[in-house]
């Protein structure tokens, strides 16, 4: 089921859409589109229902993806298998489902979706020293973090969903400031910001897009931002379990926020969007200083 989930956290791009700053703070007026698609599972507790829904022309492809719905009365009608039509409101730092009709009940189907994939990685698991490429185009290896608390998570700087990509940058813009307040906490801290569209987010793009994140005056010395040949941003994503492949153009993907302690091991992975940086503070704030 958690696999499904991670599955189904999966977003899409369009370039004319993407805002690439993590920084935004201007209100963009609301957009509205017609969705239909059909419901593979609902999680009343976070309010989301799993949707494999039908292209937008001209700014989504057909894709499968869990989105906030607002309507309580909705997790009592809306059942898996049925096939709804919603409006989907993209907001400046949300997207969510309204409107929703059911069109057509379940049909009953031969052989269920398996869910066979496990969950990488294993809490305590040691990270392998994967080589990366920055944005200044240096190599850089995991391993080289040791003796600091690593938090790394998957972006790429085209993604034009509020509530993926552009949210994560801010989420560890947040945290790097809010760790400043604590010295000793700040200076055993290290970000790191994995491209999964490596053809695109070559260094001089990171670069560009860092420093509009990671602010002044040094603007990477405790936040980088990396890619690197496909195979090797694959074997990353691959450990922390981070599904995404490229349809149409576009990079479709989960999100994997991981916790990685002094001694290179998984302290802790935050799937999807609900996380806060204050939890992740906090956790942080838990473990043993390198
Ligand atoms: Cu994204």
């Amino acid at each position: 089921m958690r696999a499904q989930r991670v599955m189904a956290i999966l977003v899409g791009l369009i370039m004319v859409f993407a805002n690439t700053s993590c920084q935004t703070e201007k209100p963009l007026p609301e957009q509205r589109f017609d969705l239909r698609g059909k419901v593979l599972a609902i999680d009343k507790t976070a309010g989301t229902v799993t949707l494999q829904h039908e292209a937008i022309p001209g700014y989504m492809a057909a894709m499968t993806m869990d989105y906030p719905i607002k309507d309580k009365w909705v997790f009592d009608v809306v059942k898996p298998g049925q096939t709804i039509h919603a409006t989907l409101v993209v907001a400046t730092d949300r997207a969510w489902l309204e409107g929703i009709v059911v069109t057509e009940e379940s049909k009953p189907q031969a052989g269920s979706p398996s869910a066979s994939d496990s969950v990488h990685p294993l809490l305590g698991e040691e990270v392998p020293d994967f080589a990366l490429v920055n944005q200044d185009g240096r190599h850089i290896h995991l391993h080289q973090y040791r003796g600091k608390s690593l938090l790394l998570t998957f972006i790429y700087t085209r993604c034009p969903l509020p509530n993926y990509c552009p949210l994560m940058s801010k989420n560890f813009a947040q945290i790097l400031e809010q760790s400043q307040d604590d010295p000793k906490l700040a200076a055993s801290l290290h970000l790191l910001s994995i491209s999964i569209d490596p053809e695109y987010d070559k260094p001089a793009v990171l670069r560009s897009y860092g420093l509009d994140c990671a602010g002044k005056p040094n603007p990477f010395a405790h936040w980088e931002f990396a890619s690197g040949t496909p195979e090797q941003v694959r074997k990353v994503a691959e450990f922390f379990g981070l599904k995404y492949w490229t349809d149409s153009g576009q990079v479709v993907h989960s999100l994997v926020t991981a916790l990685i302690g002094p001694d290179g091991k998984v302290v802790k992975v935050y799937r999807g969007n609900d996380w806060q940086p204050a939890e992740l503070l906090a956790d942080l704030k838990a473990l043993p200083r390198g």
